[in-house]
């Protein structure tokens, strides 16, 4: 795999904004990966990649979560989540990217979910706290992160639940579960 021509793929796939914000994910992924000791080379392909789906219809989005087999709750719980698991399934396809690690983080990049791993908590967090992101509560974020992993994820877990309950939006069920799981620790 050539990570100068994914990114040129991506590059081609995403608009310019979304782009942007690829690149900052990439950099806070790698940073964090070398201060929590995931795989490097990992947290970087999971960030080039992970939104490489985000403007594909969600007809097409539905049909390869369905077709693969993958958990159905991505598509009942509104469109904004189908793009990480069908990510994951397109990289594989059209981008040639083949290892389960890497596209297990982007399946799990949006949701989070119970048991992930140091490489899926950096590339959840990275998504969520990157230089390029403005909203009200990220710089607390950003703070824990230098200090506390599992404390930087669960707020950002979090401060998303409460976000989407103020929208009457419904909670994905491992969202719900990862905030537990870390909560409990
Ligand atoms: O793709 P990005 O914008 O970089 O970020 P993302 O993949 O984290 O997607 C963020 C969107 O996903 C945001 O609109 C909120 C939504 N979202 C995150 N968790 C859940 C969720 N939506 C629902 N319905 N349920 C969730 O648990
Ligand atoms: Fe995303
Ligand atoms: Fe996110
Ligand atoms: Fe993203």
């Amino acid at each position: 795999m050539n990570k100068e021509k994914v990114l040129e793929q991506v590059q081609a796939a995403l608009t310019e904004h979304r782009y942007t914000h690829t690149l900052g994910v990439r950099d806070t992924a790698v940073r964090l990966a070398q201060m929590y000791g995931a795989d490097v080379e990992r947290a970087a392909w999971a960030a080039i990649i992970h939104d490489y789906a985000k403007f594909r219809s969600k007809e097409e989005m539905a049909d390869i979560i369905k077709n693969e087999g993958m958990d159905t709750a991505f598509v009942t719980y509104g469109g904004e989540l189908l793009h990480a698991p069908a990510g994951a399934v397109l990289a594989r396809e059209e981008l040639g990217v083949k290892d389960e690690a890497i596209l297990e983080a982007v399946v799990w990049h949006t949701t989070g979910k119970p048991g992930m791993t140091v490489l899926e908590k950096v590339l959840f967090l990275a998504d969520y706290i990157e230089p390029n992101r403005r909203f009200p509560g990220v710089e607390d974020v950003r703070a824990q992160a230098d200090e506390d992993l599992d404390e930087a994820v669960c707020t950002a877990l979090g401060n998303t639940i409460t976000f989407l309950i103020k929208k009457r939006q419904p909670v994905f069920e491992k969202t719900l579960a990862a905030y537990n799981e870390l909560i409990l620790a």
